[in-house]
């Protein structure tokens, strides 16, 4: 193993946040969890519910500590909010490495209403910048690993492969030399969620240029499955699964809904085509990146943090037979193209040792392991996608439901 590292784990209660945590603390490292819970008041205030019966976070952390007699740490901080905790705990831990999950993720929670996107854009903004502010200010040498999105990119690519975050341009000089250069891709956000995540890559190209900051940026596809290795094994250890019109990813949508009879929602005809992973690979992938950190004076790095590109469209039909649920073809809350292709580089963590989890292999034991067992926590009326992008788009609502 490499060596142990003190690593804060901002996010940590989330759905990728804490299997990202149980795994590294397997792996031997010294965990601190940084959440202010906001994720679940959220639940609260949308009268929704994960579809598997996550615990709170002490009893999460006790049987952890039950079954493999690591610790792990919790504060509750709210990192947008609360600099001065943030800095303190900062300096009194000396964590080598943080990992930014810390984010309010959904696109369509985001574009809710006038308060939502503020929320949105004061929290997510914010909470990087403190986390980079305080950085500096401890005068501690901490690699931040930050979980980016696929969506900063766009999806419209003209048949190129999206690379590694840098676009090889040439430009023409005035005595007109051609001259050879590499640029921060441009973004073209299709949320204010991801348009947050795009102000997030300025703020990390600035301190690592100002400050020297190392920065691993990690342009994540949609994440789906629910359990890794190490939250299978015990029931208290559960990942949450949002499966509602506001948080539920549209994989484990289409899994969930197929598991409980409810049709399948694809959004317009389906055409646009994404970027996926499964969650174990995201916790595999984290790992790699925190064995892997750039040097002092490198400039952020940044990995596309997927493993295949599929249509929604095939996806529906996929899981439709797979589980003999029906397709419906809703009306498209959201302000999209109707179709797009993906092509997408992923050769750094491939190079890294990443042997990815297919849709192949993993599908079919998600809708038994999980989507059918919990289906009778399933609230029907929570599925449909309700938040529009413009006030003249509709829901996406089946018509017979
Ligand atoms: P999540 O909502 O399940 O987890 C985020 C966690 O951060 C929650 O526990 C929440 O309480 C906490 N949090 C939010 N704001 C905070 C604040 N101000 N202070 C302290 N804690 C705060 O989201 P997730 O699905 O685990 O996503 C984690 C990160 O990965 C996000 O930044 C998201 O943009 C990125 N990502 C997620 C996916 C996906 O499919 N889930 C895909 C690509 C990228
Ligand atoms: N969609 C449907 N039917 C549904 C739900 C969604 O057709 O029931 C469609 C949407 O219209 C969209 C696509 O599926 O075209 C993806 O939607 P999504 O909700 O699964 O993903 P998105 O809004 O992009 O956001 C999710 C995470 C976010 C992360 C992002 C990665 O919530 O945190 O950043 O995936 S990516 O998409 O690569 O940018």
């Amino acid at each position: 193993m490499n060596k142990k590292k003190k690593i804060f784990v901002m996010g940590g209660d989330g759905f990728c946040g804490w299997p990202t945590s149980l795994h590294l603390s397997q792996e031997g490292h010294d965990i601190t969890i940084i959440d202010n819970l906001s994720r679940r008041n959220i639940d609260n205030e949308l009268e929704a519910a994960s579809l598997t019966p996550i615990q709170p976070m002490g009893t999460r952390l006790a049987t952890w500590k039950e079954l493999s007699g690591q610790s792990i740490g919790f504060h509750n901080i709210d990192i947008a909010e609360e600099y001065e905790r943030l800095l303190q705990v900062i300096m009194e831990e000396k964590p080598d490495a943080i990992i930014h999950f810390a984010e309010q993720r959904a696109a369509p929670y985001s574009m809710k209403s006038p308060k939502n996107k503020r929320y949105t854009v004061n929290n997510n903004i914010n909470a990087t910048h403190n986390i980079l502010c305080a950085i500096v200010e401890s005068g501690l040498d901490i690699h931040l690993v930050h979980l980016g999105t696929m969506g900063v990119y766009g999806y419209g690519t003209a048949g190129m492969k999206i690379p590694e975050g840098y676009l090889d341009i040439e430009v023409t000089s005035e005595s007109g030399e051609r001259i050879e250069q590499q640029i921060l891709y441009p973004t073209n956000p299709g949320s204010i969620y991801h348009m947050t995540k795009s102000q997030d890559q300025l703020l990390f190209q600035y301190y690592n240029k100002n400050d020297n900051v190392r920065i691993t940026d990690l342009h994540q596809g949609i994440v789906w499955g629910t359990n890794t290795k190490e939250t299978k094994l015990d029931e208290r250890l559960v990942n949450r699964f949002d499966y509602d019109g506001d948080y539920g990813t549209v994989l484990n949508r289409f899994l969930m809904q197929a598991a409980v009879g409810y049709p399948i929602t694809v959004h317009g005809t389906g055409g646009q085509t994404r970027a996926f992973i499964h969650i174990q690979d995201t916790v595999r992938c984290i790992q790699l990146a925190i064995e892997h950190p750039p040097k002092r004076d490198e400039r952020v790095m940044i990995f596309n943090q997927m493993t295949e590109t599929h249509r929604v469209n095939n996806l529906a039909k996929l899981v439709s037979e797979l589980t003999g649920g029906e397709i419906a073809y809703v009306d498209n809350p959201r302000k999209e193209a109707a179709e797009n292709d993906l092509h997408v580089k992923n050769d750094l963590f491939l190079s890294k040792g990443l042997d990815p989890i297919t849709l192949e292999e993993g599908l079919l034991r998600e809708v038994t392991d999980i989507a059918k067992k919990y289906a009778h926590r399933a609230d029907h009326t929570k599925i449909p996608a309700t938040s529009t992008w413009t006030k003249d788009q509709q829901p996406g609502i089946p018509t017979a439901q």
